[in-house]
This record gives C-alpha cells, structure tokens and sequence, in this order.
C-alpha cells in the first residue's frame, strides 16, 4: 500500500467539507506554504462554488475520488459528525494521513475502532491522525500546563470551568449538529464540552476517572415554522474526579446569553491558583495567598512549549485561527519527519473525549457517577 510521505514536496492536503471549519482548516494549510489539493464537499456544485474562497486548487465531486487521488497525502475532515468515521477509515485504508474534526465518533466504540485504524495504518509507515483539540496552542494555556508540571500551582486540589456559547438560544437558532443522526446522541457536550476536558487533561496531565452529570434541554423544538423535536442537549452540569485525586466541576451551555465562546479553566493547588480564559487568551491569571499577577504573552513570562507557539511578537494578539495555524504546522512536522511535536492531539485522545461523553451520558440517564473506560 502506498502510503503518503511529505518528501520535500510541502504538506499536500485536501479538505472535504465547506463550511466554517473547512474554512478555517484551508486558511490554517496555506498559512504554512502548504497547498489545499482540493475540496470536496455535500455536492459537486458546492465544492465548485467553495474551491475559490478556500484557496483549493480542485474542486472534487465527491469525497472518495480525493480521498483515492494520488496528489493527496493528508485528509482533513470536516463534515458534519456521522461522516466522520466512514471517511476516516477510507483514508487510512488508502494511504492518507487524516486530520479529523472533534468529535472523532458519534459514540466511543466508534471512535475507538478509528482510533484502532490509525494504530494499524502506523504499521505499514508512519501515519498521523490528528485532532484540533486546537485550544492546546495558545501559548498561555502551554505557560499553565509548564507551570502545573513544573509544581509552580502546588499539589493540585480543584479544577473548574467550562465552555458557554449562546449561538443556539432561541427557538429559530438551528444547524445540523442539533440532530442526533448527523451530530450523534451528545451535542452541547460533544461540541464543546470535549473541547473543555481535553484542555483540563491536557493542562493537568491528568485523566478524569469518572463523572457525574446532569443535562437539559431547554428548548422542545427547533427550527422554522413550527420546529422539529429537540433529542440532543443543551446544558451539562458535571462534577468529575481525576486519577490524581483533583475533583471540580464544569458547566458546558450552547444557550447562555451573551457568552459566544467562552472556554475557561482554574486550577488551584497548594501554592497558585492559575486561570485562563479563551477570550482572553494573551494572558494567563496567577493568584497566590499574597500576590496575584496577570502574565501576558511576552517572550520573558513564557517557558520554552509556550514561547514556540507566540506566532506574533508580544502585546499583537494572536488566537483561534492561530491555534489552527500552530496545529495544522505540528502535525505537517509530524507527517515529515514521522514524531509528534509535544502536544499534538492525536486518535487516542479524540477517543478519550468520547469515552467522557459516554460516561457523561449514561451518568445523566443513570443519576449516578460513571466510570471513564480507559
Ligand atoms: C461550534 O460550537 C464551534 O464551532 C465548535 O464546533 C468548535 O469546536 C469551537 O471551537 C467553536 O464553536
């Protein structure tokens, strides 16, 4: 089997899907000199009217001829949730490496057979299969994970945050993931709560054990005219325990008014107590029993992982697309030269969101604390 290798040749990368997120991939492939192949998207004439503005040199019919093009070495995609494993394993099976959009699965044993996929295609030549868990590269959020693993906040206590969106507050607010047959069972949850606890896992080097959850929906339909019934959540509560002993508390929403994306997270500990807060990502809260400070993205508070990833010289913000600019880079260095940068969110940690969301899941339906299967 012919397996894709970057041989001098720049990352050569196709996206399949058309909408915000193929959008923001295509920017981030070209922001690092590589080249968008081709697009594919739900028709030929949207991929057509799409190759333009995505800076694609082909628009392809449909996913399976680029997914089968040899000009392809890399796979980004990012379509709605249930297409994410048919094309996944297409692209493995042919050669490609693949860059999946969260959430990897509709459900874990899904995911884990993804993730399975991408392990096996390793045996037949280096293969990435990353995830843009891309809240990771803002420089500030590697500055708390540094100062964590370096014992700066202490023994970790207490973690605590979430991710609150408004963008489906009302009754006319509606987009494909509200539907469980193209988003899957979890929507606020799988959307952005996965975001939440990749970052909380990420930042302490931690894994979460087992959680207990409460989700609503705060709207019965959706949708024009009179609307269609509403499956999938809109709020999740949830404590959770990790297998270091830190237990906290997070609050995922797609409907609070007037928060557009607002991903937090404070961790506490012996000593500090650290805070970030994605709106504002150049810095970086420190609280301590007699100081607090707020660090600001400049090369002088900054360790080594955080400094690489200031892609703009301090006190000039730099954010989401960024993020996708830095992960879209690790991973075309994890395609060259067959290692991972530190960091880079691969199958194996989009499996572990899932297996979260599941817990997550059945804790709700069950009113208990759920398990995180490993
Ligand atoms: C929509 O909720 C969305 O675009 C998510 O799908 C992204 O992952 C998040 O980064 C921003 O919001």
């Amino acid at each position: 089997m012919r397996v894709s290798q970057v041989t001098g040749g720049g990352y050569r990368a196709a996206v399949v899907g058309a909408g915000f997120m193929g959008r923001v991939h295509s920017r981030a492939i070209r922001a690092g000199g590589g080249r968008v192949v081709g697009v594919a998207a739900s028709t030929p004439e949207r991929a057509r009217a799409a190759a333009g503005p995505l800076g694609a040199e082909r628009a392809f019919d449909d996913a399976a001829s680029l997914i089968e093009d040899d000009e392809v070495d890399v796979v980004h995609v990012c379509t709605p949730n249930h297409l994410h494993a048919p094309l996944t394993l297409a692209a493995l099976d042919a050669g490609r490496h693949v860059v999946c959009e969260k959430p990897l699965a509709t459900d874990a044993a899904v995911a884990a057979r993804m993730a399975a996929a991408a392990d096996a295609a390793k045996s037949d030549g280096t293969r990435v299969a990353s995830v843009p868990f891309v809240y990771r590269f803002h420089p500030m959020v590697r500055e708390a994970r540094a100062q964590v693993a370096a014992g700066a906040v202490g023994r970790v206590h207490l973690a605590h945050g979430g991710y609150l969106q408004d963008w489906l507050l009302r009754p006319d607010d509606d987009n494909w993931r509200v539907d469980p047959a193209l988003g899957g069972p979890t929507r606020a949850f799988g959307d952005i709560g996965s975001h939440f606890c990749d970052l909380l896992e990420f930042v302490l080097g931690d894994r979460i054990t087992a959680v207990s959850a409460q989700t609503t929906t705060t709207l019965p339909r959706r949708g024009p005219g009179e609307g269609a019934p509403v499956a999938t959540e809109d709020l999740v509560v949830l404590q959770f325990r990790t297998a270091a002993g830190v237990i906290g508390t997070g609050v995922v929403s797609q409907v609070s008014a007037g928060r557009k994306n607002r991903l937090h997270l404070e961790v506490s500990g012996s000593e500090h107590t650290l805070a970030f807060d994605q709106e504002q990502p150049e810095l970086l809260w420190k609280g301590g029993r007699d100081r607090n400070e707020v660090l600001m993205r400049a090369p002088e508070v900054l360790s080594p992982d955080a400094a690489r990833l200031a892609r703009v010289p301090a006190g000039h913000p730099q954010g989401y697309q960024e993020c996708f600019d830095a992960f879209v880079a690790d991973t075309a260095e994890a395609v060259a030269t067959g290692t991972a940068p530190d960091g880079l969110p691969v199958f194996a940690d989009g499996l572990r969101a899932a297996r979260i969301a599941d817990a997550v899941l059945a804790s709700a339906r069950s009113g208990g604390w759920e398990e995180v299967a490993r």
